[in-house]
C-alpha cells in the first residue's frame, strides 16, 4: 500500500518555538470578526474545517464567527449534514463586510477558480491540503499539506495542540469530513488521518453521522443515474457517462462514485451541462493516478480543474448548449481522456448493450 506517508515537520514548530496553531492565533489577535470561507458548494471537508475553527477562534480568542457557504449545497448527505448539525451558513456573497474583518480560507487556495470570494485581499489565513496550488501571495498565514487526506484532519490537531476541548457537534462534522474524503478504494488517508479519526470517534454522534450518510436522494438523483447508465461508454480501462441535464452539479459526483465501482475500469468520468456550464466529475480506483492533474490536462484552456489523486472536477462555461455544440464537445473531451491515459482510439463498448434497452422499451 502506498500510504501517505506522515508530514516530516508534524508538530509544526517553527525557529521561534511556535507550532502553527499558535501562529494562527496569533494572527487574528487584531481581528474584530473571523469570516470563514470555503470552495464552491462546500463538501463535508469544507463544512466540518469551518466548524472546527470557529470553535477554536471562540474557545481561544472568544471572537464572533461567520461560517459562510459558496454557492448551493447539492449533494443529499451533504445538505442532511448542514441540517442534522444544525449549520448557521451565510451566502458568501450575502455577508456584510465590516473593517478589521479577517478572513480564513479552508479546503481551498486563492484564484484556483473554486470559490467566488470577491475580498481575497482580505484573506488572513488558507489552510488545505489540495494539490491544486492557488496564489498566496500576500497571504499572512498559510498551512498547505497535501499529504492529509482532509483539511479536517489539520483542523482536529489544532484543536488537540490548543487542548480544546471538541463538543460533541463538533466532532460528529470533524469526523464526518474525514470520513468523506476517505470514501472510495484505495483510500486517499495516512496516519495523521487515521489518529484524527480514532480521536474523534468516541466524541462524535454515531447516529447522526448514520442519519446524514444515508440521507434520502432527491427525484433527479435517479434520472440523471438512469441517462448516465444508458449512455455509458467502456473505453478499455476508463467509462465515459453523459448526462444532457444536471439540475445539480453534484450528481456528476455522484454518478462516478457509483460508475468507479464497475468492476471492469479504473477511471471513471461523468460530465453533463448544468446550467452555462459543462460540469466533469472523475474518480479513479488505482493509486497514483493523478486525477486531480489528469483532469486539468483534458480541460486544459477550455475551462478549470482540479483535485487529489483518485478524485477530481472541473468546469467548462458554455457559450452555447445548443445539441450539437454539446455533442462537439463531449467528443472532444473524450479524444482528450483517451489521449491523457494512453487508451487506443477505438470505437466503445455500450455499458448496457442497446437490444437490452430496446427490449425494456417495448415490454
Ligand atoms: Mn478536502
Amino acid at each position: 500500500m502506498a500510504r501517505r506517508s506522515a508530514e516530516p515537520d508534524c508538530s509544526g514548530r517553527c525557529s521561534t518555538g511556535l507550532r502553527r496553531s499558535d501562529r494562527f492565533l496569533l494572527g487574528l489577535q487584531p481581528a474584530r470578526r473571523v469570516v470563514f470561507v470555503s470552495h464552491v458548494h462546500p463538501d463535508p471537508d469544507s463544512l466540518g474545517s469551518m466548524l472546527g475553527l470557529a470553535h477554536l477562534v471562540q474557545a481561544r480568542l472568544n471572537k464572533p464567527t461567520v461560517l459562510t457557504r459558496d454557492g448551493p449545497i447539492a449533494r443529499a448527505e451533504n445538505r442532511a449534514m448542514v441540517e442534522v448539525l444544525q449549520l448557521d451558513l451565510t451566502p458568501v456573497d450575502a455577508v456584510q463586510w465590516q473593517d478589521n474583518d479577517a478572513v480564513v480560507m479552508v479546503d481551498s487556495q486563492p484564484n484556483t477558480g473554486r470559490h467566488s470570494l470577491p475580498y481575497t485581499n482580505r484573506l488572513y489565513a488558507v489552510i488545505d491540503h489540495h494539490d491544486t496550488p492557488g496564489d498566496l501571495t500576500g497571504v499572512p498565514f498559510s498551512d498547505i499539506r497535501t499529504r492529509y487526506g482532509a483539511t479536517c484532519t489539520l483542523i482536529t490537531r489544532y484543536l488537540i495542540e490548543q487542548q480544546v476541548a471538541i463538543p460533541e457537534r463538533v466532532a460528529t462534522a470533524l469526523l464526518y469530513g474525514i470520513e468523506t474524503e476517505m470514501a472510495g478504494y484505495p483510500r486517499e488517508a495516512g496516519p495523521a488521518d487515521d489518529e484524527a479519526l480514532l480521536y474523534l470517534y468516541p466524541l462524535a454522534d454515531k447516529d447522526r453521522i448514520a442519519q446524514i450518510r444515508n440521507a434520502r436522494l432527491p427525484q433527479s438523483h435517479f434520472g440523471c443515474l438512469l441517462q448516465a447508465l444508458q449512455s455509458s461508454f467502456i473505453y478499455d480501462r476508463l467509462i465515459i457517462s453523459w448526462v444532457d441535464e444536471l439540475p445539480h452539479p453534484e450528481h456528476a459526483a455522484e454518478i462516478v462514485d457509483f460508475m468507479i465501482r464497475f468492476e471492469k475500469v479504473d477511471w471513471a468520468v461523468c460530465g453533463g451541462v448544468c446550467g452555462q456550464k459543462f460540469v466533469l466529475s472523475v474518480r479513479a480506483a488505482i493509486e497514483n493516478a493523478r486525477a486531480g492533474e489528469l483532469l486539468q490536462q483534458v480541460v486544459g484552456e477550455l475551462g478549470r480543474a482540479g483535485g487529489h489523486d483518485r478524485r477530481a472536477g472541473g468546469c467548462i462555461p458554455l457559450t452555447s448548449t445548443t445539441p450539437s455544440a454539446i455533442d462537439e464537445l463531449q467528443a472532444r473531451l473524450r479524444r482528450r481522456f483517451l489521449k491523457a491515459l494512453k487508451i487506443d482510439e477505438v470505437r466503445g463498448q455500450r455499458l448496457i448493450p442497446l437490444r437490452s434497452m430496446l427490449q425494456n422499451l417495448q415490454s
